[in-house]
């Protein structure tokens, strides 16, 4: 009996190492679904096979859903009659892939019903789309997130930050998720896939002081590049065209957004804004290292997937993703 005090606190000593600070743990459902992974990965594979848009729309979504009230899968919330949801925003006009996440959990539902959270699939799907380039995971993504049960549309403006902002507003907004100025510019990194809207940055190109007119341009924007854009978003009406933010690289997750950021190619004002800063000029000129920047953004983004996390028995599981259980 002696020893088995002995080894059995041992035991739950060594077991316990491996609960994050976070309160989320390596493969969480190993017993309550040991493949809930597996499939999460099979399915998101293969609709990233056929459609690169897909990855850029998985990781962005993942950042939605943890900047606004944690990732805690709220984002996926369809609005209600009483309710207007977090998706009716405006930053959220060109999400997509809701469809898919909602395919997965119905699988997921099939053969574990009730155990798998609506957030960590988001959290998954988004390492898992990224990752298909590569056939192996880019970041762990440690797990038991569980679903909230509020989505409400006026918190997105208020947590999101915009792509007009200076970096000093950045810089707060991140501060207030507990991430840092280095966490700020490893994770812009992310803009080295997909692709942005026109009119999310064509007052740099028409209207950057006010004046309205075609010489009124962004003085930080690399002349060739602007007048590039401007052949691209032809006016400030035009809310449809969208342009790669990594130019030449938009579908390859990799430091290249780093390299186009230094010729002053950022596509917004954000992201030029990373070179407004002493401190973050630094990071961004260690984010030129290749093997750098991958392991930076490991350690980010697991950072960024626990913001606000549910755990215990704190909010529920969806049994639908896009409506919370009544
Ligand atoms: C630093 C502050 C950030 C700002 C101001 C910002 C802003 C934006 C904007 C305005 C778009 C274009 C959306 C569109 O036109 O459809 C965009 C796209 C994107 N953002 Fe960010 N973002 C930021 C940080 C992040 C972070 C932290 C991530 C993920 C870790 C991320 C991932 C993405 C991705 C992957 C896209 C491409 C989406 C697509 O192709 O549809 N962004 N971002
Ligand atoms: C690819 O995904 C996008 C969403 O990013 C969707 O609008 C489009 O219909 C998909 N294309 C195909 C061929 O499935
Ligand atoms: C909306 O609120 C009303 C009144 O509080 C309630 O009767 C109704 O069931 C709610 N509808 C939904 C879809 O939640
Ligand atoms: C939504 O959030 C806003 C801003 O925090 C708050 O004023 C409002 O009461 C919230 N609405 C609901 C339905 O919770
Ligand atoms: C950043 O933008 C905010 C809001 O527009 C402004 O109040 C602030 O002065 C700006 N900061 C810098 C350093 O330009
Ligand atoms: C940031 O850290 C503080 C102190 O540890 C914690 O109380 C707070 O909940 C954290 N905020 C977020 C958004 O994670
Ligand atoms: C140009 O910028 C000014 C100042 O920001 C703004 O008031 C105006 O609406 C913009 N013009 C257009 C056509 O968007
Ligand atoms: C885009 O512009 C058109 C024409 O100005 C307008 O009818 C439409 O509502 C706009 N769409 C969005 C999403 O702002
Ligand atoms: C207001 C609005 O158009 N909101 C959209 C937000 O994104 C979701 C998912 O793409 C759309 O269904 C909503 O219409």
């Amino acid at each position: 009996m002696k020893s088995c005090l002995l080894l059995c606190l041992v035991l739950v000593v060594g077991l316990s190492e491996f609960v994050e600070g976070s309160g989320l743990k390596e493969n969480f459902y190993e017993k309550s679904c040991p493949h809930a992974e597996e499939i999460v990965r099979e399915i998101t594979w293969n609709y990233v096979a056929n459609n690169v848009t897909l990855p850029p729309k998985f990781l962005r979504m993942h950042f939605h859903d943890c900047f606004v009230r944690g990732c805690d899968g709220s984002i996926l919330i369809d609005s209600t009659p009483n309710n207007t949801a977090e998706k009716a925003a405006v930053p959220n006009l060109s999400l997509a892939g809701f469809g898919i996440i909602d395919d997965i959990k119905a699988q997921l539902e099939e053969i574990c019903p009730g155990v798998v959270s609506c957030a960590d699939i988001v959290a998954l799907v988004a390492r898992d789309s990224v990752s298909f380039q590569y056939k192996k995971p880019l970041w762990e993504v440690p797990t038991g997130r569980r679903d909230g049960t509020v989505s409400n549309v006026s918190e997105v403006l208020l947590n999101i930050p915009s792509p007009f902002f200076n970096f000093t507003l950045l810089e707060l907004f991140f501060a207030r998720k507990n991430l840092t100025v280095q966490d700020l510019v490893v994770l812009s990194g992310a803009h080295t896939i997909g692709v942005g809207h026109c009119a999310f940055f064509s007052n740099r190109l028409y209207n950057f002081t006010g004046k309205d007119n075609p010489s009124d341009t962004d003085p930080s924007l690399n002349k060739k590049y602007l007048a590039f854009l401007k052949t691209k978003c032809k006016s400030l009406a035009d809310n449809t065209t969208v342009v790669p933010m990594d130019p030449g690289s938009s579908t390859s997750f990799d430091n290249h957004y780093f390299k186009i950021l230094e010729h002053h190619e950022g596509l917004f004002q954000s992201d030029a804004a990373l070179l407004t800063n002493k401190d973050s000029v630094k990071f961004v000129q260690e984010m030129l290292d290749s093997d750098d920047f991958f392991s930076e953004f490991r350690v980010s983004i697991k950072k960024m997937g626990e913001i606000g996390v549910l755990t215990g028995t704190a909010g529920q599981i969806r049994k639908k993703c896009n409506v919370v259980n009544h």
